[in-house]
């Protein structure tokens, strides 16, 4: 099938993140959760050929085109396979450090500082009741400002409007085998990985539009209020 559901290779070795996030961890995750995903999406598509080459995010943005018995499945491993395919671009072995330039500049004025914007969005990733995931995002209902929301499930913003800017994944397999129940403490070690140069990359892409209609995953330009 000509699905664009596939899954992607993650963009470094299963150990690249240690001792963050253990190889362990990063095997059963990529390898297995979200493949997993994947093959749920095209099991759940395998009636309608006409909806199998849509992304996953078409898929979520469209929920009214998905056909009553598969509308959960589709909802639930389209969300899967999108988010963690933000996710593995959300990190990197050469991550940490600070935001610098436009990000830099909106997360100070939309959080007060750039601690006190990772204080927030560790609080409330370790807020989320069982699984679901923790966002920084750009909204386009308030000139553009930056937000921190969580979503259950595997939900994602791009649904209520607001733009992924920096994501990361809250459910216990993701942080289980090393952190066990201290979620905080894996959402604190985990700005060592966090890679701010996508994030720069993906706020910038946030007010573009026709950068926007190029992007693979999340190809819908936002509709300005
Ligand atoms: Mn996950």
């Amino acid at each position: 099938m000509t699905l664009g559901n596939a899954l992607p290779a993650l963009p470094y070795a299963h150990a690249a993140l240690e001792p963050y996030i253990d190889a362990r961890t990063m095997t059963l995750h990529h390898d297995k959760h979200h493949a997993s995903y994947v093959d749920n999406l095209i099991a759940a598509l395998a009636d309608y050929p006409d909806l199998q080459h849509r992304p996953a995010r078409w898929l979520l943005l469209n929920s009214g085109e998905i056909p009553a018995p598969v509308r959960t499945a589709v909802r639930n491993n389209a969300g899967g396979h999108l988010n963690h395919s933000l996710l593995w671009r959300a990190m990197s072995p050469r991550g940490g450090g600070e935001p610098a330039g436009a990000l830099a500049d909106a997360i100070k004025r939309d959080f007060g500082s750039f601690a006190q914007f990772k204080t927030h969005f560790a609080e409330a990733g370790s807020k989320v009741f069982g699984s679901g995931w923790v966002w920084l995002v750009r909204t386009h209902q308030d000139g553009g400002k930056l937000q921190v929301t969580t979503t259950q499930g595997h939900d994602n913003p791009l649904t209520q409007g607001q733009f992924p800017v920096l994501v990361n994944d809250v459910w216990e397999h993701a942080y289980y085998l090393k952190h066990e129940n201290r979620r905080l403490d894996y959402l604190n070690a985990w700005w060592a990985i966090a890679d701010w140069d996508e994030a720069a990359r993906r706020y910038e892409m946030s007010g573009n539009a026709a950068a926007l209609q190029r992007e693979t995953e999340v190809g819908q330009p936002l509709a300005r209020a």
